[in-house]
């Protein structure tokens, strides 16, 4: 990747603006600067490599070179968009996986910010947020995604089984092998774009819901590191937060904060 390939294969998108780098620590450390400076709506900062990548929580996200995406694109929210930040992770989440679904693969949306295929990890989302008071200014949403076999971390620095798309399409009947990165970044962009007017409509909604993993499942559920009741995926609210069935029979949500969500064995 350069410079001038990623623009000129980004050219058709209306971006506020192009910062690439071969290496950074952190494409959301860049944005989040550049936001607080004031750059435009869809100012993107993409990287080759990032030494220092973040997940929620302070955790790492690793991106060797020349193998994954790790973009960060800066959305400065408008009206309605305001009282939908939550929602925003699930923007990201919903695009990258339309963008796959172009590559017929059956991505699915591990709530909130994750994006699985054949139930791994190939993409993570990290929306954070810059405030004006009581006012939400900036979205930063960084986003991962494994491409090439070597993005995928060892098995002792994940919590989660992870892949990459070329490991899936490897072991898939399709005969496309491989998917170009900047092809990728741009379906993912376009998805994003077409998305965005739609954050707080039914349409959004259902299209999360229906990719939703798990689904009907039960699953062992964290917040903020402490386990809570296990509990059966049902579906989503309207503001985009998990509802789930207790054991008991019971509906409960889970709200957004630093939430884990595993199968049960
Ligand atoms: C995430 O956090 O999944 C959000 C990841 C966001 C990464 C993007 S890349 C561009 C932008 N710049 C950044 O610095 N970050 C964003 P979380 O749900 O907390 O998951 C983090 C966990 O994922 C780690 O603790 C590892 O277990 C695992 N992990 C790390 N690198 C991975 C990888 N390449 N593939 C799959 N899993 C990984």
């Amino acid at each position: 990747m350069d410079d001038r390939i990623l623009k000129a294969a980004l050219r058709d998108l209306p971006l506020g603006g192009i910062l690439y780098f071969d290496r950074t620590a952190s494409t959301n450390d860049l944005a989040m600067a550049w936001a607080a400076e004031g750059a435009s709506d869809l100012a993107l900062v993409s990287a080759d490599e990032q030494t220092a990548g973040r997940g929620r929580g302070n955790r790492k996200w690793i991106t060797p070179p020349g193998t994954a995406l790790a973009f960060s694109l800066i959305l400065r929210p408008e009206g309605m968009e305001r009282k939908s930040v939550p929602l925003f992770s699930g923007l990201g989440a919903l695009a990258v996986a339309q963008a796959l679904e172009k590559y017929i693969l059956k991505p699915e949306i591990k709530w909130p910010n994750d994006v699985l295929l054949n139930r791994a990890k190939v993409c993570g989302v990290l929306a954070e947020t810059i405030w004006s008071g009581e006012e939400v200014e900036s979205v930063v949403m960084g986003i991962g995604v494994n491409v090439w076999a070597e993005s995928v971390p060892s098995t002792e620095l994940l919590n989660f089984p992870a892949t990459s798309l070329e490991t899936v399409l490897e072991g898939s009947q399709l005969t496309i092998r491989t998917i170009d990165r900047l092809s990728l970044l741009h379906d993912i962009l376009k998805a994003l774009l077409d998305l965005r007017p739609y954050m707080l409509s039914d349409f959004f909604l259902n299209a999360l819901e229906t990719r939703l993993a798990f689904r009907g499942e039960w699953v062992e559920i964290w917040v903020d590191g402490q386990p809570v009741l296990p509990g059966k995926v049902e579906g989503l609210e309207r503001d985009g937060s998990l509802r789930l069935r207790s054991p008991d029979g019971k509906d409960f949500s889970i709200h957004f904060g630093d939430v884990h969500l595993r199968p049960m064995i």
